[in-house]
């Protein structure tokens, strides 16, 4: 820990070099007031009082360029305590700001308020924003729009007009209620009654004619779709009638352009596609439903619609054209789009790929069930139902673990998150011993030293039926260099990586019966959430914890605790 007199001179005039460069290139700072309110909505005849940002669902925009600054005082006068989510935000050495609750925070309680100081750092594209406790999200979320640098350009033709598109559910009950429900009897939460676009089902259900999202496009201009899966517990594909998308982005990082007819996009994932109005005017239905490849998984099977409507004079069709979705269970259909994505790694923007590393973490995600008193629980054989990652079914302490590494409490977690399954066996079976569905339940972490070279390989497991798994990371993009069906084979797999130009993501999607690789370099100090973004396995347990710890210099460590977090 020799921090030198030379050494720390050094450090401080970076750090004002770089406060100077930024004032040069024009950063912003902007700050912004959030009510967290209860608010009254109807879809699908039901009203029903929703928690909101200021009024609003889905909640308002963040429009920002890269590098931009930006403080957001939360006022909770919802009926919950509540965090709230930066997803995709890095939010370099300043874990304090990150929001999942027990993790990083304790909730911000109903009648508080606290400040979340965000600075983005290397984002550009479309990110969002979420509630992080419970299953607030379902109605806590919206958009991040990260433009270029000022006087910087896209890497594509600028876009006449840019447009969220956020898919979502509506659930006729209280959300919190039917998770709260689902963990007291063990079993699945009730489905949501309706996929959303823009906070709408569309027209297909019979009471919201009127509100359908529409989208009026001038012929012969193009439309930046920022496409955001704000959706609970589905995958989803998408797609436009008659039109096809040039997919130019996703998760904050530019992609090598994708020409496609439908897109699959899983929650937490945004995707930047082109749309170019080309075709004979006319109104065209904008469409999205489930992708499920789970045998016997419940799911929603219901289409959100929206309506893309060419500006000018003519009779439109009675309806509009509709687009061709693949099957709800076509999981060839995810896997050819998905493994199409390719980093653009252009000059000015490069990505930094490791070409090895220093740990690697292999980790099964798995459906689980535990025991339950008198085999009374609604799940599978009475039990109740439960997820892993390596074995373990995660909990939340009561203390925020970025609280207790800080202050070194003890007790409020374990560091010992193992770097293997804790036993092999064929993970992607189709028959399983009763002996394998049980976890350990606990509150594990893995600790890695600052700029290590970390690869992790997330493998699915078949037990109770295989899907495909989002995984997130906080704190980081990474890149997804390999994937495949069946079980990783360290010796073969790394061979058919790609260390050229894989994309820069923030969520993976593991396919069904199979297993997904990341890399990224251990650069940003402090406790991240690793999670499943299906909301109901990470209820159960499909997550852990990174913790990254602080590298020799101030600029490589934490920042110090803000004076006023949220007590527990
Ligand atoms: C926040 O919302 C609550 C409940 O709707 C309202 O009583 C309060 O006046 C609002 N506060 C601000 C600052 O808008
Ligand atoms: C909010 O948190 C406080 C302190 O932990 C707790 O007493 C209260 O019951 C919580 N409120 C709700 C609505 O969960
Ligand atoms: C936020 O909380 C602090 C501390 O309790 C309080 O002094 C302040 O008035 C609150 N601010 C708002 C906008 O509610
Ligand atoms: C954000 O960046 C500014 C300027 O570089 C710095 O002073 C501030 O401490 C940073 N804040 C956070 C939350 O990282
Ligand atoms: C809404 O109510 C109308 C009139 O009762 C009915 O025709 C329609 O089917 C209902 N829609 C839904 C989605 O329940
Ligand atoms: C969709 O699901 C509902 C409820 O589970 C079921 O009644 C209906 O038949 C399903 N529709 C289709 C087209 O599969
Ligand atoms: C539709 O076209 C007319 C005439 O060109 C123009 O005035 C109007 O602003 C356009 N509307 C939209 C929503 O683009
Ligand atoms: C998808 O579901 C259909 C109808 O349930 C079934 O016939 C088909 O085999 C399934 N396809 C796949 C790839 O599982
Ligand atoms: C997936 O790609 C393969 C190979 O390009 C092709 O044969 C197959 O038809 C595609 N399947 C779907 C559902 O697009
Ligand atoms: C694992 O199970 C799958 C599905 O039954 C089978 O295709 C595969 O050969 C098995 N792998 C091994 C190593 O036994
Ligand atoms: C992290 O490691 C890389 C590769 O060894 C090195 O180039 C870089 O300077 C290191 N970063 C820090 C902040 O130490
Ligand atoms: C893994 O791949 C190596 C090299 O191709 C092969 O020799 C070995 O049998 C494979 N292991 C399994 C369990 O399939
Ligand atoms: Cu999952």
């Amino acid at each position: 820990m020799e921090v030198t007199k030379k050494g720390l001179i050094l450090e401080l005039f970076g750090l004002l070099l770089l406060e100077l460069l930024c004032l040069c290139l024009g950063r912003e700072t902007y700050h912004f007031n959030w009510n967290i309110t209860l608010s009254s909505y109807t879809r699908l005849n039901s009203t029903k009082e929703i928690l909101t940002v200021n009024g609003l669902f889905p909640g308002p925009a963040l429009h920002v360029r890269r590098g931009d600054r930006v403080f957001i005082n939360v006022v909770n006068h919802g009926n919950y305590n509540i965090t709230l989510h930066w997803h995709g935000v890095k939010q370099p050495r300043n874990p304090w700001s990150d929001g999942p609750e027990y993790i990083t925070q304790c909730p911000i309680q109903v009648g508080a308020n606290f400040t979340y100081e965000i600075n983005l750092s290397t984002e550009e594209g479309t990110l969002w924003w979420h509630a992080h406790s419970d299953w607030s999200r379902a109605t806590v979320h919206g958009p991040i729009f990260v433009y270029p640098m000022l006087g910087a350009s896209y890497p594509f033709p600028k876009p006449y007009s840019q447009v969220p598109i956020i898919l979502g559910n509506w659930y006729k009950g209280d959300v919190m209620e039917i998770i709260e429900t689902a963990l007291a009897l063990g079993g699945e939460p009730n489905q949501s009654d309706a996929h959303t676009i823009n906070g709408q089902p569309g027209d297909l259900f019979p009471s919201s004619k009127a509100g359908t999202f529409k989208m009026v496009v001038q012929k012969g201009k193009t439309y930046l779709l920022r496409i955001i899966n704000a959706g609970m517990n589905e995958d989803t594909f998408f797609a436009v009638a008659n039109h096809s998308l040039t997919v130019v982005g996703s998760d904050g990082a530019y992609l090598k352009p994708i020409k496609t007819d439908y897109i699959m996009i899983t929650p937490g994932q945004t995707m930047d596609c082109i749309l170019k109005a080309d075709k004979t005017l006319s109104h065209y239905y904008i469409a999205a439903k489930s992708y499920s490849g789970g045998e016997g998984v419940g799911y929603d099977n219901s289409t959100a619609t929206a309506i893309i409507e060419y500006n000018g004079t003519y009779t439109p069709p009675s309806t509009p054209f509709f687009p061709t979705l693949p099957d709800f269970n076509d999981t060839d259909a995810a896997t050819n789009y998905t493994s199409r994505l390719r980093s653009l790694a252009s000059k000015d923007h490069p990505i930094d790929v490791p070409k090895s590393f220093d740990i690697r973490v292999y980790t099964t995600i798995s459906m689980n069930t535990l025991p339950c008193v008198n085999n009374s629980c609604d799940g599978p054989n009475g039990a109740r139902l439960s997820s892993s990652m390596n074995n373990i079914s995660f909990r939340n302490p009561s203390v925020d673990i970025l609280q207790a590494y800080y202050k070194r409490i003890k007790g409020v977690y374990k560091t010992n998150f193992p770097n293997e399954p804790p036993n092999y066996y064929n993970f992607t079976a189709d028959q399983f011993s009763s002996n394998l569905s049980t976890p350990m339940v606990g509150t594990k972490v893995k600790v890695v030293k600052f700029n290590s070279t970390v690869e992790i390989v997330f493998q699915g497991t078949n037990l109770y039926s295989g899907e495909n798994h989002p995984m997130h990371l906080h704190g980081y993009s990474f890149y997804w260099v390999g994937w495949g069906f069946g079980n990783f084979n360290k010796t073969a797999d790394p061979k058919s990586y790609n260390l050229v130009d894989p994309p820069e993501i923030n969520t993976v999607g593991v396919p069904k019966k199979g297993w997904a690789a990341i890399r990224f370099r251990a650069d940003n100090p402090g406790v991240w959430f690793m999670h499943c973004h299906l909301e109901r396995h990470a209820s159960w347990g499909m997550n852990t914890v990174l913790i990254v710890k602080n590298g020799k210099t101030r600029p490589t460590s934490m920042r110090r605790k803000p004076r006023h977090v949220p007590p527990c």
